[in-house]
């Protein structure tokens, strides 16, 4: 018997039969437990989790990134319109790196997805970031397979530009978006290389209006600068094109160009390795944060911490030594359990 908090077999059952059945409100419920972080939440979520996962896997993954205001809520907005047109099912993970209270951004959100909130095909779920590194909810990966299995064939990440949050997301969807404003050069001396290389797709929003002319700049700008970084026939960079969220125009055609990236990393076997390289490094952040969960969580690692941090701001012993005695105690703590509460 594993403590009377968790929840009932039976009501695992009902939430999964809700989850496929393609119930809104128990796909939120089982996206909550996931995110939660107390102990018998997370046992339930697993269990979950497992009758889940043979059905699984069938969506096209997307990552959109880019920095606060490029537009990318509205992208999503007009995207997932044109593709709930097309009959498709669209769920959208939407990470507010701003509020772990009720905050503003997720409103703003709210109100510039207004119309996908609308359609019946389509399902939008903000997720507070909490702290996690890059701007990506921590149950984020776990979220993602819910919705595939509540029946979604594309599910939309959304994160904010904020240094790692890139190769965050790009870790765990299968074709990575970056928005970006239509500027002067000076702006691509300052993006990073790297980020460049982990999208599939480079899109210069608000290719309208008065933007209309630097938008057609910074495109060519993009596009020469990317021939440099990777020359044609290497494999391939990412594409580069414009499009307006706000009037549409360019949108459509983005969508015929990822889907046709997916269709052909499905087809050469791209697609199964680029998803399984993404589980083995799930497994190992899992058991790193898991590993740090018990670390902190160690009475006696608690106890020899205080006096090591004063050893080493007194001069006396260095981190690494300090480290190496509070690994030792957690270790010996680990291997004998008998002086443990049984578990
Ligand atoms: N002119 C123009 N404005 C846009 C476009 N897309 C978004 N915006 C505006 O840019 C602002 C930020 O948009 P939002 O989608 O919230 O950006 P996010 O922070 O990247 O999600 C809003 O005022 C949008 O109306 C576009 O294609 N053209
Ligand atoms: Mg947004």
């Amino acid at each position: 018997v594993t403590g009377e908090a968790a929840l009932p077999q039976d009501r695992v059952a009902a939430l999964a039969a809700g989850v496929i059945a393609g119930d809104r409100l128990a796909l939120a419920r089982a996206i909550t437990l996931a995110e939660s972080g107390l102990d018998a939440d997370r046992a339930a979520a697993e269990a979950l989790l497992e009758r889940l996962l043979p059905r699984t896997g069938g969506a096209i993954r997307l990552g959109i990134s880019g920095p606060p205001g490029v537009g990318k809520s509205t992208f999503i907005e007009t995207l997932g319109l044109h593709l709930v047109a097309q009959g498709r099912r669209v769920a959208v993970l939407a990470v507010d790196p701003s509020s772990k209270i009720s905050g503003g951004a997720i409103l703003g959100d709210k109100t510039r997805m207004g119309g996908l909130a609308l359609a019946e095909q389509a399902f939008i779920r903000p997720s507070p970031a909490g702290g996690a590194a890059g701007g990506v909810a921590p149950r984020t990966r776990e979220a993602i397979l819910l919705c595939e299995a509540a029946g979604y064939d594309v599910v939309i990440v959304e994160t904010v530009g904020v240094g790692q949050s890139e190769s965050a997301v790009a870790d765990m969807v299968d074709l990575l978006v970056l928005l970006i404003q239509p500027a002067g050069g000076d702006e691509l001396q300052g993006m990073k290389r790297g980020i460049l290389e982990l999208a599939d797709l480079v899109l210069v929003n608000k290719a309208d209006g008065a933007l209309a002319d630097a938008a057609r700049r910074t495109l060519a700008d993009y596009r020469h600068a990317l021939r440099l970084l990777a020359p044609a026939g290497a494999g391939g960079g990412p594409l580069v094109e414009a499009c307006s969220a706000l009037t549409g125009a360019g949108v459509a055609e983005a969508w015929t160009a990822l889907a046709a990236r997916h269709a052909a990393l499905a087809e050469g076997g791209g697609l199964a390795a680029r998803r399984q390289a993404q589980a083995r490094r799930w497994l190992r952040s899992e058991l790193e944060l898991g590993l740090l969960a018990a670390l902190a969580a160690d009475p006696a690692v608690a106890a020899g911490l205080k006096d090591c941090q004063s050893r080493i701001l007194a001069g006396n012993m260095t981190p690494p030594a300090a480290a190496r005695r509070l690994l030792a105690a957690f270790l010996k703590r680990a291997r004998a359990p008998a002086d443990g509460p049984p578990s």
